[in-house]
């Protein structure tokens, strides 16, 4: 299930929210302390305002929620609005057992919110927060959280691979408990809120727009429900993801997963932010993943963990796509290819005689392989001299300093950009600014995000003829496709990258 938690000041803002996403949900939280004063007290009939059942949600500060009232005052707001039709009440792990207080009617009354709730059928989600980690005995405390019959709710921080793993076990370790919650929160919890069925939570929480994200790492319902269609998933469904730090940026979900629609394959694409190289292959054999997308800076890292690699693979030493085979990982690299595809004519025509490289991470050197091997003559600039010399003379190609660019400034068929340099949030600078553009060069630019980054913005404005990052993105991702699918890419999907 797909929970939206509302963000609204008014009740009507909440149900317009409701409205807008309902096709994607099912399931809403109205967060009572997102709601203005005069608001919260008439909160009550919500549930009635929507077709959808409600969570009742009164947040701390301490919880990452913006109710600032006293305790008692606190509780006491949830049970006068807990007498709505809601679905379920989240009440944090730590209250005190509160026996409240009122006048009704001339007469005070005394009552106990949870048993009042349970009273009238009314769910209790029993719930922990941490923002900092994911604490130890995490399995203890989800049990303890059970106790009493209510519905254990974990929203915790991973920091690491490792983290992401713990919480990906709970389903194993806990198997007893049917109904529970489990939020990673954070950049390492995304694949925990997208798998979320594969942590073993019965939902998971959504925004309805990344603007107003109530909690670090939530997803809207739209990305969540049609792009990795989560709630979707279930136990035949074969993982495939792409690694990397940071891996955010990436568009390759884009492109694989409406493929894989496409094709009616059973199947999902999710970015991990990956720490530890070592740690995510535990993850994968642990989630039965398919096949995954390397990108910056593990494209070399992931060696040591393949069994079987192609030629391009050992002669470019960096690998992209991770597949496997027969109980084997094996490494290719799109990458090659997919560089090669948006220049094949020029390539074939043997127009290109030289070109400049600039950068030598593991792009690079899948960059310059595929250029030296079609007989270009190639110039490796670099910020670290080390690292162009070395790609430089296992291609037998020249390598200099970045210092020096301008001196290739016309001197060159083809100039291509292969560093991260540019790339979003950053996207003011410009690796090579001394470069000067004579406009009858063809330039190449591997950053998708901007889809005009300054270089090529120079590029454009002196009249070349350009290449932009996301042709490349798209044509290793459909290598890759290949590679996960054995099927070719639909060619009737067009990915806005
Ligand atoms: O090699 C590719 C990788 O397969 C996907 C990717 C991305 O999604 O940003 C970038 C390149 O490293």
């Amino acid at each position: 299930m797909l929970c939206l938690t509302l963000t609204g000041s008014t009740l009507e803002e909440d149900r317009a929210l409701v409205v807008k996403n309902r096709k994607w949900i099912s399931l809403a939280e109205l967060r009572l302390d997102y709601l203005n004063p005069e608001e919260q007290e008439e909160a009550a009939v919500f549930p009635n305002m929507v077709d959808i059942p409600v969570i009742l949600t009164l947040r701390r500060v301490s919880d990452g929620g913006r109710c600032t009232l006293g305790e008692k005052q606190r509780l006491q707001l949830l049970y006068n609005t807990a007498k709505g039709d809601f679905a379920y009440v989240d009440i944090e792990e730590d209250i005190k057992k509160c026996d409240l207080k009122f006048k009704e009617s001339g007469t005070e009354i005394k009552v106990d919110l949870e048993s009042s709730l349970r009273m009238r059928n009314i769910k209790i989600i029993r719930s922990y927060h941490d923002f900092e980690k994911v604490p130890a005995d995490i399995y203890g405390h989800i049990s303890k959280l059970a106790a009493k019959g209510d519905i254990p709710k974990i929203a915790v921080t991973p920091k690491s691979m490792i983290d992401v793993i713990s919480l990906f076990r709970v389903q194993q370790e806990l198997q007893g408990i049917k109904d529970k919650i489990i939020i990673g929160m954070g950049d390492f919890g995304i694949p925990t809120r997208i798998l979320y069925k594969k942590c073993g939570s019965m939902l998971t929480f959504c925004t309805d727009s990344s603007e107003k994200v109530p909690a670090p790492g939530q997803l809207s319902a739209q990305t969540m429900s049609e792009l990795y269609r989560s709630d979707k998933l279930d136990d035949r469904t074969h993982i495939y993801g792409i690694i990397g730090n940071p891996v955010y940026h990436t568009s390759s979900p884009l492109i694989h997963n409406p493929g894989f629609l496409a094709i009616h394959y059973n199947a999902v694409y999710v970015p991990f932010l990956v720490d530890s190289v070592r740690a995510f292959f535990k993850l994968a054999e642990m989630l039965q993943i398919h096949g995954f997308s390397v990108t910056v800076p593990h494209k070399r890292d992931v060696q040591p963990y393949l069994g079987r690699i192609t030629r391009e693979v050992k002669q470019i030493g960096a690998c992209n796509t991770v597949t496997r085979i027969q109980n084997m990982w094996k490494g290719t690299n799109t990458d090659y290819y997919g560089f090669l595809a948006p220049i094949a004519e020029e390539v074939s025509k043997g127009t290109i005689h030289s070109a400049l490289v600039i950068g030598a991470g593991g792009a690079s050197r899948a960059v310059i392989w595929a250029l030296h091997n079609h007989g270009v003559k190639v110039t490796v600039i670099n910020r670290s001299l080390d690292h162009a010399k070395s790609i430089a003379s296992e291609t037998m190609s020249s390598y200099d300093s970045l210092e020096n660019c301008s001196r290739y400034s016309g001197k060159v068929d083809l100039v291509v950009q292969t560093t991260s340099v540019g790339m979003t949030p950053n996207d003011t600078e410009d690796p090579v600014p001394a470069l000067r553009f004579l406009g009858n060069e063809l330039v190449y630019e591997l950053i998708y995000h901007p889809r005009e980054t300054v270089f090529l913005k120079r590029a454009i404005a002196a009249g070349c003829t350009v290449v932009q990052g996301r042709d490349m993105l798209m044509e290793q991702g459909k290598l890759q496709f290949e590679a996960f699918t054995g099927y070719h890419y639909p060619h009737w999907i067009h990915p806005e990258l």
